[in-house]
């Protein structure tokens, strides 16, 4: 895994899958579109790639499509917090708020992974204000 290439993994800061989806994009509200990710967190920038369901015969034959991110969100002046109950029934969820308006919510059935991510991307955005 990352013995090769360990440049690009240096400053991984958290890495796993998580359910997802975007609520909003510039402002503009999306419907939901819940789907699992593999979820990297990564110098500053939180990058959803597309579910392991995409992980086909086709993806083995095309290694690329086994790396395009869905969503790259920079975190730089983004917000994190425990979504309102009215955001979804769904328990355990984040919201997740960037400077250029678009919105995710973010959830697991464990609370532990969740108020770990929360921790993480907090501690992340933190790092970016400091500089
Ligand atoms: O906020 P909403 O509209 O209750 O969100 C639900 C919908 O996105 C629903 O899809 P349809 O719009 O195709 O019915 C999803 O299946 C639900 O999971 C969403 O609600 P939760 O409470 O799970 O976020």
């Amino acid at each position: 895994l990352p013995q090769h290439k360990p440049h690009i993994f240096k400053s991984l800061d958290k890495a796993g899958v998580l359910y997802r989806t975007k609520t909003a994009d510039k402002g503009k509200r999306l419907r939901k579109n819940w789907s699992s990710s593999w979820t990297v967190l990564e110098g500053g920038i939180l990058t959803f790639f597309k579910e392991s369901k995409h992980l086909s015969s086709s993806s083995l034959k095309h290694p690329s499509m086994l790396t395009t991110p869905e969503h790259t969100v920079d975190l730089r002046g983004a917000a994190v917090s425990w979504a309102p109950k009215e955001k979804s029934s769904k328990k355990n969820v984040l919201e997740l708020k960037t400077c250029d308006g678009s919105e995710f919510l973010i959830q697991h059935d464990s609370e532990p992974i969740v108020a770990t991510w929360q921790k993480v991307i907090t501690d992340s955005i933190s790092k970016l204000v400091r500089g």
